[in-house]
């Protein structure tokens, strides 16, 4: 198993789309628990190319190309993952990645936990302003709301989102769960964010707590 994912992470990182894909259903197919391929296959192969990107040993280029291949993988796991999980959908998560950021591989990858959780989960997507936010809180009433950031730049838009929440009366309405690879537990606590979670199978765990 160890070997198969090495072999996925490997062909993530040189873009080898053919590689990946075959790697992917290979798992699958020898029925690998889809969180593990999600977390130990793609997801840290994600992180490892950015540490070369950050080395100088990769460009952007890459990490696109990367980036499209580990959502094509993606969508062959997720079947299997929302398969393996609870059935009824009852509580409602708004997930989105804040303005001017554009990563969402982590944010779209808590979205399929949370629904093999058993969250009605409605995704809107990346670089989302927050007045969008706060509309969609304001109709749809979740009882979270995900904030995702990638970039030092835009954390502070999870802080913007949270302070116009209160603008508009609506803070004590919602659970406010922030995550990404620059959010900490210490810049939750200081935005006043209801959670902070390091990676997805956490976020399920905060979003239980917070909603039990
Ligand atoms: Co960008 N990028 N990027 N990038 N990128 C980083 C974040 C960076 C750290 C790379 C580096 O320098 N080593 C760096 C940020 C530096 C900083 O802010 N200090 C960076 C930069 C600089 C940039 C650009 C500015 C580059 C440029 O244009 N010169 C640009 C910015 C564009 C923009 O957003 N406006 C840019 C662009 C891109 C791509 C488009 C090429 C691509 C994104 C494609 C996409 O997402 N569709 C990309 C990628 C892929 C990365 C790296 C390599 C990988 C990120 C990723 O997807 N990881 C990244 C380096 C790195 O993180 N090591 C990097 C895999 C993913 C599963 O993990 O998103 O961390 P992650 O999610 C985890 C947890 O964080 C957590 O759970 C997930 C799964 O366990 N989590 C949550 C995430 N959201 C959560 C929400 C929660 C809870 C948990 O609750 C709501």
């Amino acid at each position: 198993m160890e070997e198969q994912l090495q072999t996925l992470r490997q062909a993530l990182m040189t873009a080898d789309v053919k590689g990946a894909i075959a790697a992917t259903q290979a798992l699958m197919d020898a029925n690998a628990d889809p969180k593990t391929v999600l977390e130990e296959g793609l997801a840290r192969g994600m992180s490892e190319l950015g540490e070369k990107w950050k080395r100088g040993e990769v460009f952007l280029p890459e990490v696109v190309a990367s980036a499209e291949i580990f959502k094509q993988c993606n969508e062959m796991i997720e079947p299997a993952l929302i398969a393996g999980g609870q059935k009824e959908a009852s509580l409602k998560v708004v997930m989105a990645t804040v303005k001017g950021d554009l990563h969402d591989l982590g944010k779209n990858m808590v979205g399929a936990m949370m629904r093999t959780a058993g969250f009605e989960v409605h995704d809107l997507g990346k670089d989302v302003p927050a007045d969008k936010i706060i509309e969609v809180v304001r109709d749809m009433q979740p009882e979270i709301l995900g904030l995702s950031a990638l970039l030092t730049t835009t954390v502070g838009q999870q802080q913007a989102v949270i302070e116009t929440l209160k603008k508009e009366g609506l803070r004590d309405k919602v659970k406010v769960l922030v995550g990404g690879a620059p959010v900490t537990q210490e810049w939750a606590d200081e935005i006043g964010a209801d959670g902070f979670a390091p990676s997805a199978p956490e976020a399920v765990n905060i979003a239980q707590k917070l909603t039990s």
